[in-house]
């Protein structure tokens, strides 16, 4: 059966909704960060990187969980069309989101919440946010999905996204991003996700 070893923030929601979306059976192991279980010798195996997600499937270790949803997908033949200009656009949102979203949400969200308020951290970082959700926005009034089609690079965004408010995103300027996470968060597959807990 699948191992998938995850925690509940952004990052580990993403393998959850794609596993809840595939109906895939899968154990999971919860990490928990907060106590540094991420540094365990025996997690290490799974991730050297000693951060959650990750995932073993029949004694394959794939970590990052931009490197779990493609193996996935590829594994079930859904959510990343196979070839062709589908599957680069579909690509081009994953990477957006795990080199993009994910580094600079987490940066922002850090400082946030720092107990030494650094001014110029916290600007550079929320300029960074700002114009991410701008190219969000964009996109999305073009087309439902970040893809066209819903698929991964969805999954791996909706966590952190829907964190608008926590950032001071005005929600006048993100009226598609908004309809996007709706869309997103109705699907059974995400609430379910959304409900899993250590
Ligand atoms: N690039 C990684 C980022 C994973 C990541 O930052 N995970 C965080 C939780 S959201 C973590 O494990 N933090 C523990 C730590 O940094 O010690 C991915 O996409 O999988």
């Amino acid at each position: 059966m699948l191992q998938l070893y995850t925690w509940t923030t952004p990052n580990g929601l993403k393998p959850l909704i794609m596993l809840e979306e595939l109906g895939l059976a899968y154990e999971t192991h919860w990490v928990h960060i907060g106590q540094g279980a991420q540094h365990a010798a025996a997690f290490l195996q799974v991730n050297p990187n000693a951060k959650i997600p990750a995932l073993v499937d029949e004694g394959v270790r794939v970590f990052e969980s931009g490197a779990i949803l493609i193996h996935l997908a590829e594994k079930s033949g859904r959510y990343l069309p196979e070839s062709g200009a589908a599957r680069a656009e579909a690509l081009g949102w994953l990477f957006f989101q795990v080199g993009g979203i994910g580094p600079m949400f987490g940066q922002l969200n850090h400082f946030l919440r720092a107990s030494e308020q650094l001014p110029y951290a916290i600007e550079r970082y929320r300029n960074e946010v700002e114009r991410l959700y701008g190219v969000l926005e964009q996109r999305l009034s073009e087309v439902p999905y970040l893809a066209g089609e819903y698929g991964i690079a969805d999954m791996a965004s909706v966590g952190w996204v829907s964190l608008h408010q926590t950032f001071g995103i005005a929600e006048a300027t993100i009226p598609n991003v908004r309809a996007w996470l709706e869309r997103v968060g109705q699907r059974p597959a995400v609430q379910r996700a959304r409900a899993r807990r250590p």
